[in-house]
C-alpha cells in the first residue's frame, strides 16, 4: 500500500514540477506536451512507457498527433503519492 503525498510534498509541487498542475476535482497532476509531429510524440511516449515499467507506475494519457497529455495519480493510494512525483520528475528529465 502506498501513502498519499503529505503536506510538505504538496507544498513543494509548484517548485519541483512547475510544468504540472493539479487536476480539478481529483487528486492528480497533469501536464500537456507538444512536439513537432507524431513521430516525436510517439518517441517520447515510448520513453515514458519504459520509465513507467521500470518504476512499476503507469500514466493515464492521451495522444492526438503531436500532443500528449499525461495525468498521474496512484490508484493504490486513491490519489497523489511520491510515486507520481518521481515519475513526473523522470518524465521532465526526458525533455532536458
Ligand atoms: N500505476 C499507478 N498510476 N498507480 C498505481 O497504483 C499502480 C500503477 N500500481 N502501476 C501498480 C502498477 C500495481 O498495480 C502493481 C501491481 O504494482
Amino acid at each position: 500500500m502506498v501513502d498519499r503525498l503529505d503536506a510538505a510534498g504538496r507544498a513543494a509541487l509548484a517548485q519541483d514540477l512547475p510544468g504540472w498542475a493539479m487536476v480539478e476535482g481529483r487528486d492528480a497532476i497533469r501536464r500537456g506536451f507538444r512536439f513537432a509531429d507524431f513521430n516525436q510524440a510517439w518517441g517520447f511516449m515510448s520513453r515514458v512507457a519504459l520509465l513507467a515499467e521500470k518504476q512499476d507506475h503507469h500514466p493515464e494519457w492521451s495522444n492526438v498527433w503531436n500532443r500528449v497529455e499525461i495525468t498521474l495519480s496512484t490508484h493504490d493510494a486513491g490519489g497523489l503519492s511520491t510515486r507520481d512525483v518521481a515519475l513526473a520528475k523522470a518524465i521532465d528529465g526526458l525533455l532536458r
